[in-house]
């Protein structure tokens, strides 16, 4: 190993004047004296948790001198400190998340310290989730290019996080779209306790290839190299000419986090040994070798970072903590207050099918919206969607805005969330309710939680389409009811339709709200249900269930096919002479509470019908706050119909028909909770 910068460049052939170098030095500085003050807060039991940056100043100061923070999207990591202060996050900013105080512009003290987020700054808030950040930081990019902006994106990450499927799924897709990005990975040889070794076969860098774009290896230590690569890499994404990925090999000098007891896994020695590549000593050196910095200068640098720390420190650490836990939710709060008493009458229009109203309406809503954009697996033309939902658009509105994706639903959401924080309305397809589990982490993750978690400073205006259900005889990993999951989660919006007119309505709800929307689509209905659909402009508003039947005796509460499945049951009670309420919700999440009451008040006995199996069910929700809040209305116990505890339905109709309920069914439960 050697002292002093292993590779010595000559700092005017990278473009950089000696003003800049002593930048440099001061922000490799700054970040340094920072997260050692960090450290010393949290010794002293002031703060509760810190997260350490010293070791990589070369690696972040260098990476982020290369961009222009006032165009280029950065997606700094939790380890990012030199990197976000170099693009012009404050100290005060930094303290006032380490304080997780109210003036926190990142998340107002709601995460953890050095979670980065700075709209003004095109800094998109992060998680904590490893590697969430590069599909995202990939939608970004793609809307860049979209646009014709000759804007980039760097996204960074440690060597760990290159071990989960989303750095995969990013690259991947970078290499594919020839996007305009820079993928920094900062490899400091552990991630928390595990070893290089353990984690990575092979070199990172060595893995670019494989997704189409040069991997380039440099000194992580030295300023000028990561500058130099950066810059490269940079010039090579403005110029449209793709992505690159950069290993910068470095290493932390203190603990993963103030959690963390790096003794248990490496020893003295080892960091000793990288102490003498120390970034910040060795550049030093190289200044005063140009003669560029005097020991008055140092001293005058040193001086200033210290007051400038201490400034930040005082301001911070003495202003108010933040009071409010439950605002920025959503950027459209709906609380639904008005009840619906009459049956809505039906819209005008042409008949059609619920897939054909679907369809029908993406073409509107793209022709209205040209920030507009559908993507999913098999969505574009000519095969326009297993289903045929987005038939025609490719061909209408071009191969930007509606296209295939690879086969990879964690990155098809966190596509569509860089697109939305980038400005754009991605309208995202996940081919089957089943498949949407691997996007699990990026919907409640990350859709879910965007605008809560930056206090209200990124709104993410998405859709999210998917068929569900059964009924199809699609087995068990095309049925599935997912519902429950999503409307479990704060910050989302679920809505399902039950005929063509609400599955426009609601789609252009959806589009048109600026919070994240899931549409679950019920399959069996694509060509089952049909009505009216109407033109251009019709909106079903969300938090608004339909009356869809009235009667006295009781109400069936039901969405999707169940709410087809009751009208036509309530028909059969009805000759019977059960005069049955039916309440489609149409809207999951919000609940319409009020048009529940109301029916509940009317009929005193009240059946839910879902087709997902009853444990832990959506109908265990809507029963719950009946019990709670209408109990003394009642006649009878809430009872619900929903599919056994079987885990989807099974391929034989035999055995589909067993578990799926169905119009007689219905109508069986309907007349014994009736004779009550
Ligand atoms: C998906 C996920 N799994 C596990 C963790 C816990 N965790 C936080 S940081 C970390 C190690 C990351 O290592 P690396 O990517 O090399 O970055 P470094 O911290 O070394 O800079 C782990 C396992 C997490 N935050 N997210
Ligand atoms: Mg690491």
């Amino acid at each position: 190993m050697t002292l002093g910068l292993d590779s010595v460049l000559d700092h005017s052939a990278l473009g950089l004047t000696d003003e800049d170098l002593l930048e440099l030095y001061r922000k490799m500085l700054l970040a340094r004296r920072l997260d050692e003050r960090m450290w010393a807060l949290n010794r002293q039991g002031r703060v509760p948790f810190v997260v350490s940056v010293s070791g990589h100043e070369a690696t972040q100061v260098g990476a982020a001198y290369a961009i222009d923070p006032q165009k280029d999207w950065s997606m700094p990591y939790y380890r990012d400190l030199a990197f976000a202060l170099t693009i012009g996050i404050t100290p005060e900013q930094v303290f006032a998340g380490v304080f997780a105080k109210e003036m926190d512009t990142s998340s107002g003290g709601r995460q953890l310290p050095n979670h980065w987020s700075e709209p003004d700054l095109n800094v998109f808030t992060q998680s904590s989730v490893i590697a969430s950040q590069y599909p995202q930081a990939c939608g970004i990019a793609y809307d860049l290019k979209r646009r014709g902006s000759d804007a980039i994106v760097v996204v960074d990450g440690g060597e760990g996080s290159t071990s989960e499927g989303d750095w995969h799924e990013a690259m991947n897709f970078a290499g594919i779209h020839e996007l305009p990005m820079v993928f920094l990975i900062q490899n400091n040889l552990y991630a928390i306790s595990v070893p290089a070794a353990s984690e990575v076969a092979g070199q990172v860098a060595d893995r670019a290839v494989g997704y189409g774009m040069p991997g380039v290896v440099v000194d992580g230590n030295n300023v000028l190299d990561v500058y130099g690569a950066m810059s490269a890499a940079v010039a090579r994404a403005r110029a449209g000419e793709g992505p690159t990925l950069i290993e910068a090999k470095t290493y932390r000098y203190y603990a993963h986090t103030s959690d963390d007891d790096d003794k248990l896994y490496r020893t003295k020695e080892e960091v000793e040994l990288w102490r003498r590549k120390d970034p910040i000593p060795n550049f030093r050196q190289y200044l005063v070798e140009q003669r560029l910095l005097s020991a008055e200068e140092e001293r005058r640098i040193e001086e200033e970072v210290t007051s400038r720390i201490a400034e930040a420190v005082k301001t911070t650490e003495s202003s108010a903590a933040p009071t409010d836990a439950v605002s920025h939710l959503y950027a459209n709060p709906i609380t639904p207050t008005e009840a619906v008493t009459t049956i809505e009458p039906e819209p005008e229009g042409e008949t059609g099918t619920l897939i054909s109203a679907v369809n029908r309406t993406l073409h509107q809503l793209m022709e209205e919206h040209d920030d507009m954009v559908v993507f999913g697996e098999d969505v574009a033309d000519p095969t326009g969607g297993v289903f045929k939902a987005t038939v025609g658009l490719t061909e209408k509105f071009g191969a930007d805005r509606s296209f295939n994706t690879p086969l990879a639903e964690s990155l098809v959401i966190g596509l569509g969330i860089g697109m939305a924080a980038a400005g754009s309305h991605p309208v995202a397809e996940i081919q089957f309710a089943d498949y949407i589990h691997p996007a699990f982490d990026q919907i409640v993750s990350e859709v879910a939680r965007t605008h809560y978690r930056s206090n209200g400073r990124w709104t993410l205006s998405m859709t999210i389409r998917t068929p569900y259900g059964g009924g199809i005889h699609g087995a068990l990993y095309h049925s599935q009811s997912v519902e429950a999951f999503y409307t479990h989660v704060p910050g989302l919006k679920v809505v399902v339709p039950s005929t063509p007119a609400d599955a426009a309505g609601l789609l252009r709800a959806a589009v048109e709200d600026p919070d994240p929307v899931m549409v679950l689509e019920p399959k069996k209905l694509y060509r089952l249900a049909t009505g009216p659909v109407p033109g251009a402009g019709h909106v079903v508003p969300i938090g608004k269930a339909a009356l869809r039947r009235m009667g006295n005796d009781l109400t069936i509460i039901a969405y999707g096919t169940m709410a087809h499945f009751s009208v036509q049951a309530a028909d059969v009670l009805a000759a019977e002479g059960i005069d049955v309420t039916v309440l489609d919700l149409r809207s999951l999440r919000p609940l319409d509470w009020p048009s529940i009451e109301a029916a509940v008040q009317r009929t005193s006995k009240v059946l839910i019908v879902h087709e997902d199996n009853g444990f832990m069910g959506y109908g265990a929700e809507v029963a719950a706050q009946i019990a709670e809040k209408s109990f003394e209305w009642l006649d009878a116990p809430v009872r619900r119909f929903t599919a056994p505890d079987v885990p989807a339905f099974p391929f034989a109709a035999s055995l589909e028909n067993q578990v799926m309920p169905d119009v007689d069914g219905i109508v069986e439960q309907a007349r014994s909770l009736a004779r009550w």
